[in-house]
């Protein structure tokens, strides 16, 4: 395995390379004075802190806290440099980094859990308890404070924000989650609807759990990932050969298979009362990693808001799009002449702490806030979902056709063989390890060409759209499927793909397009709005899963999340379906096993998939078309 020694990221771990590389180069002149504390907690433990006052602080000032796991800075380079800082410095703030228990300096043991304390024990603590001590310790230690404190931060930065929701201290006044997860079994970085993410899972357990002074990279022996985990085999090699049991995450992912006790309690959510404190939620529409966690936070305290607190704001960004410099493109994708990532910073995130925290300003004047792809405009919602959105069906007919019409007589199914032997890549390969740097970030947003003419994927598609259909709410895959086997992967991507002449460029001008441009064109682009996988033995209970009847036509709602998006006239939309997409979601062996984690290599067998539309058995899409109102308005 490969240490990186940074140990300076304070964020989403993708961000934290340039954090590092930043701390390499020469010192600025210092801006604020860094003090380094131990933070003592309820059970004795202290958390290795550090709290940069602004060297010119002229008045009493708010503390915004970021908790992490990922190390805390060496010098204020990074909150003179990062985007991500620049409005929040110019406001006037003491920030504090603090490593969570049992990483770096920090005392104790770390869990990667989310789950609370157990209330009957007063010795009990969590991420939340620590939340609660470290705020208590900070205002009554840190000079010239002004009594008031929020916490923020991408990813489980910002999960450890969301967690100080279960214990806020008084002097929490807000908290800004930005891409936290919510349930680990449900979707975001470790699942989705029960089918384990296993490169991701795989990496990044290793990167929090084998060294706790480093983030660690493993470090594979075939330049391709996906051949190492094809080579891997069953998931119970990856102990067996490489991990030894060391590592504790891993060992949970494979000893709690179905949704259980364990993961019921690490969703944190179930145990949220009220949303008492000011909370402004932030998810990317090309999230690679959390793109779940801030809806359902958002919803959740949405059910329980008196005093209007519940914030959400969602944009066209990958993980922690938001903190890049200005976030006018995502890969080739590009979003008029909106800096979105500055938009957001300037006009959402900073006027709210602002508000909350210096008393300046007015509170945001809406309650849901998103950035319309396509289109490319902000939108404002007094509700999510938009309650003028009305479901509306996209049939997947057995011609290859996608359409507005249901089947009107029985025209069949359409199929396609799943190979777990040959699975179906879910970004152009050679595929990079998750971490550090190559293009993980960036896989939502690319070209799906690649795959659409495999055998394994099978493709519908509309004509060119007459006119535009804005899609705005909580979109859902409802597949009538068949398998040969016992058990069996739904994984199913909606496209919006760019008419054949999107970039009216002449490419057959003298000298043609430099190399490699051509196949970089829009011209054609296949951008992926929506991708999700369900694992068929969980079709009826999360809890108990059951084998599948080989041939018997069986129905499975694929919830495809929350978005936003016009499809354009002249743009066609496209589904694909597949039953393998690797190695993001680890093969099923397409034959049931009670304990999929212990299936066997001759469990993995080959199997012919079915996808049907007859009038008794139609899959389609729901698509939440919106019908425009006062309450979707142009924000910017
Ligand atoms: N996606 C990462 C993560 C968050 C929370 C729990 C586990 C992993 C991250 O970027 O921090």
């Amino acid at each position: 395995m490969l240490k990186n020694t940074f140990g300076l990221a304070l964020l989403s771990f993708s961000l934290i390379v340039c954090w590092g590389q930043a701390e390499q180069e020469a010192p600025l002149p210092p801006k604020f004075t860094r003090l380094e504390v131990m933070i003592p907690m309820r059970d004795g433990v202290h958390l290795q802190s550090v709290v940069f006052v602004p060297i010119n602080q002229s008045q009493p000032l708010p503390i915004l806290l970021l908790r992490t796991p990922y190390g805390v800075p060496e010098n204020d380079r990074a909150l003179q440099t990062s985007p991500g800082f620049h409005e929040l410095v110019a406001d006037g703030y003491i920030f504090v980094f603090q490593n969570l228990r049992g990483r770096f300096k920090s005392e104790g043991t770390f869990n990667m859990s989310s789950a609370p304390e157990d209330k009957s024990n007063p010795a009990s603590t969590s991420e939340g308890t620590d939340a609660y001590d470290t705020i208590d310790w900070l205002i009554k230690n840190v000079p010239r404070n002004n009594g008031k404190l929020g916490i923020f931060g991408v990813s489980y930065v910002g999960l450890t924000a969301a967690l100080s929701l279960l214990d806020p201290h008084p002097a929490l006044k807000a908290i800004s989650e930005q891409a936290s997860p919510a349930d680990q079994w449900m979707n975001d970085d470790f699942h989705r609807y029960g089918a384990f993410r296993l490169s991701y899972g795989f990496e990044y357990s290793v990167m929090e759990q084998a060294d706790k002074t480093s983030n660690t990279h493993f470090k594979f022996d075939t330049y391709d990932t996906y051949d190492w985990y094809l080579k891997l085999g069953p998931l119970s090699n990856a102990n067996a050969q490489y991990l030894h049991g060391q590592i504790p995450a891993w060992n949970h992912f494979l000893e709690h298979p179905n949704y259980d006790s364990f993961w019921k309690k690490e969703a944190f959510t179930n145990s949220f009362h009220e949303a008492s404190v000011p909370i402004l939620n932030v998810a990317g529409w090309w999230d690679q990693e959390d793109p779940w966690g801030p809806w359902k936070i958002y919803s959740t305290l949405a059910g329980n808001d008196p005093k209007q607190n519940d914030f959400m704001v969602a944009g066209p960004w990958n993980h922690g799009g938001w903190w890049e410099k200005e976030g006018s493109t995502l890969g080739s994708i590009t979003f008029g002449n909106h800096k979105t990532a500055l938009e957001f910073r300037d006009a959402i995130e900073a006027p709210f702490f602002r508000y909350y925290l210096h008393g300046q300003g007015q509170p945001l004047p809406w309650r849901v806030k998103t950035f319309e792809t396509g289109s490319n405009t902000w939108r404002t919602y007094d509700h999510w979902p938009p309650r003028q959105a009305q479901a509306t069906n996209l049939y997947l007919r057995a011609n290859g056709e996608l359409s507005f019409e249901p089947p009107l007589r029985d025209d069949n199914y359409r199929e396609y063989p799943s190979d777990p032997a040959d699975p179906v890549p879910y970004r152009p390969r050679p595929i990079s390890p998750t971490y550090p740097g190559g293009d993980w970030p960036y896989w939502e947003a690319e070209d799906q060409r690649f795959v659409e003419h495999r055998p394994d994927v099978l493709t519908f598609e509309t004509q060119p759209l007459d006119q535009d259909l804005p899609v705005a709410g909580e979109l859902m895959a409802d597949l009538f499927a068949s398998t040969s086997g016992t058990d069996s992967d739904w994984i199913v991507k909606l496209i919006d793909v760019y008419p054949e002449d999107y970039e009216l460029k002449d490419l057959t001008k003298e000298g043609g397009p430099a190399p490699s441009q051509y196949a970089k064109s829009l011209n054609g682009y296949e951008l992926m709005i929506a991708g999700e996988a369900l694992r068929g033995r969980f079709h009826n209970s999360w809890e108990s899963p059951e084998p599948l009847v080989p041939g018997r036509v069986t129905e499975f709602k694929i919830p495809l999340r929350s978005h936003d998006h016009v499809f354009l006239k002249g743009h066609r939309i496209m589904v694909q379906v597949q039953s393998t997409w690797f190695p993001v979601i680890d093969r099923n062996p397409q034959k049931f096993v009670a304990n999929i984690y212990e299936a066997k290599a001759s469990d993995y067998i080959p199997a012919i998939q079915r996808i049907y539309s007859t009038t008794a058995a139609s899959s389609h899409i729901v698509l939440p078309v919106l019908k425009k109102s006062p309450d979707a308005t142009h924000a910017q």
